[in-house]
């Protein structure tokens, strides 16, 4: 039987160059070309070598020196190898110097996390957000090689746009990129829609360093099956279920994108309409990968990136996960101590979940206000809005008229004191939610309960007259 041989394409070999400089140590280099490198294993390709150069800051024309450059050519022409790829963005004019020495495609590390970002997006929004930041991204940089790639050549650095938008001229991308700017207006639009429809739940946001556990953490607490894995932006859409944090409390979380070091700007801006997920949240769980050498700096690289989605003042829950894969006990001791508000769990083997949603609890619930609200039951779908919009603790029915506007000092009332049987709601929520009921309520004056010799005057409502929904409207006695 003839079976055709599948052609599998080898993986591309890739060459990794890092600086180290007055402000960035050896020792940083080396853990940043790591990730480089695992960057480069995610988007598809074999790292053969790792070339590392100092410098007191980086060469204008060639970021690396010319000798450097010399030693990459050599290099590269001995291994063969597909790509280079520099963990620090280079300027256009450093491409081209560098470009016409070597014989490979040039990468920084902007342009392969937006390969990777290419090659997962899934979804039309994913999508149109990538290719958009590619455009931007290649616009700046359009150079001889950049404009002889084509999607047929493949590769990793050449997937999204192809050929035919870089080989035109700018005009055509600028075009192209407007029309995706429409495209994700649109989706921003339906998004904004699909927020309003969630009525008044509360909203937390995982967020954290790529890699640090969100998934898994995601599908622990609401026993879904999310793509976890050990690779760098498993995720790159965002999700949201409900979770249950007690018995009677739910909210919706989010799991999104992850962070990274030098997420490049672009990048960022052009996945608003995620991101925004994060940005419409009431509060966040930041998830700390405690296991990895630089979680420090990556938490500071969360921090950074949540100033420039201007979430630095949401309240966030500070989870330490996968602490079964930690031998450090004293790590553990020092952070409990650092962090006397964090919590420590493994998603993966479900530990401190219990502790997690608790804190969660009492974080989204910090600044709840509780008050007493009269509502006529004329209006039946304030009420049942109310009773969305927040925590409803007590529901009972009376008369109530309006408060006097303004004392005219006759005594007598300048609102309508005609007696009607209003709802008395006490409840708990959130200060947006308060907000908006406040607005709701404003048409309807400022109520009070009625009282005659010092009794509260209460409609005949039947049965225990207490908690009735619906309560007939006692005719006057
Ligand atoms: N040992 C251990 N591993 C974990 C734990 N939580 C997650 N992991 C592993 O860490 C890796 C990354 O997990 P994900 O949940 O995909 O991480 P993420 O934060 O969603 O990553 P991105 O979507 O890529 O940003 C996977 O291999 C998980 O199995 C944990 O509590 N303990
Ligand atoms: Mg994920």
């Amino acid at each position: 039987m003839f079976t055709p041989e599948k052609k599998t394409k080898d993986a591309e070999s890739a060459i990794i160059v890092g600086v180290a400089t007055s402000n960035v140590s050896r020792f940083d280099v080396r853990d940043h070309l790591n990730e480089l490198e695992q960057l480069a294993r995610t988007a598809g390709a074999t790292v053969t070598d790792r070339v590392t150069q100092s410098l007191n800051s980086p060469d204008p024309s060639t970021f690396i020196g010319s000798g450097k450059v010399n030693e990459l050519k050599r290099l590269s022409a001995e291994r063969d190898s597909d790509l280079i790829i520099f963990d620090d963005d280079l300027s256009p004019v450093q491409v081209r110097n560098i470009e016409k020495q070597v014989n490979c495609k040039l990468l920084d590390r902007s342009g392969l996390i937006l390969d990777i970002f290419a090659n997962r997006a899934q979804t039309a929004a994913a999508k149109t957000q990538v290719e958009l930041a590619q455009l931007d991204y290649l616009s700046s940089r359009l150079t001889r090689r950049w404009t002889h790639l084509s999607r047929q050549e493949g590769g990793i650095g050449t997937k999204g746009p192809g050929e035919k938008q870089i080989e035109t001229d700018r005009r055509l991308i600028d075009k192209r990129m407007a029309k995706l700017r429409d495209k994700l207006d649109k989706i921003d639009r339906q998004r904004t829609t699909q927020r309003k429809g969630r009525r008044g739940m509360t909203t937390v946001s995982l967020v954290g360093y790529t890699n640090a556990g969100k998934s898994t953490l995601m599908n622990a607490l609401s026993d879904t099956d999310l793509l976890s894995e050990d690779q760098l932006f498993a995720t790159l859409d965002a999700t949201t279920r409900t979770v249950q944090l007690d018995t009677n409390k739910e909210v919706l979380l989010s799991d999104t994108v992850g962070f990274i070091r030098k997420l490049p700007h672009r990048l960022i801006e052009s996945f608003k309409s995620t991101l925004d997920e994060v940005r419409h949240s009431d509060a966040l769980v930041h998830v700390v990968d405690v296991t990895h050498r630089r979680f420090e700096e990556q938490m500071d690289v969360v921090q950074e990136t949540l100033g420039e989605l201007d979430c630095e003042d949401k309240p966030v829950l500070t989870v330490f996960n996968k602490i079964d894969a930690l031998d450090d006990r004293n790590l553990l001791r020092a952070l409990r101590r650092e962090h006397p508000d964090a919590v420590f769990v493994s998603a993966l083997r479900g530990i401190g979940l219990q502790r997690l949603k608790t804190d969660l609890l009492a974080l989204v619930e910090r600044d709840f206000v509780d008050r007493v609200v009269y509502v006529p039951v004329t209006a039946p779908k304030v009420i049942a809005r109310i009773h969305e919009l927040a925590d409803v603790e007590s529901e009972d029915y009376l008369y109530a008229d309006e408060e006097p506007v303004a004392d005219r000092g006759d005594g007598a009332a300048a609102g309508d004191d005609q007696p009607q049987a209003v709802a008395r709601i006490a409840y708990r929520a959130a200060p947006r939610n308060d907000d908006r009921i406040h607005d709701m309520l404003e048409p309807f004056g400022a109520l009070r309960p009625l009282v005659t010799n010092g009794a509260r005057v209460e409609p005949d409502v039947g049965g225990d007259g207490k908690s009735a929904r619906a309560p007939r409207l006692a005719s006057e006695s």
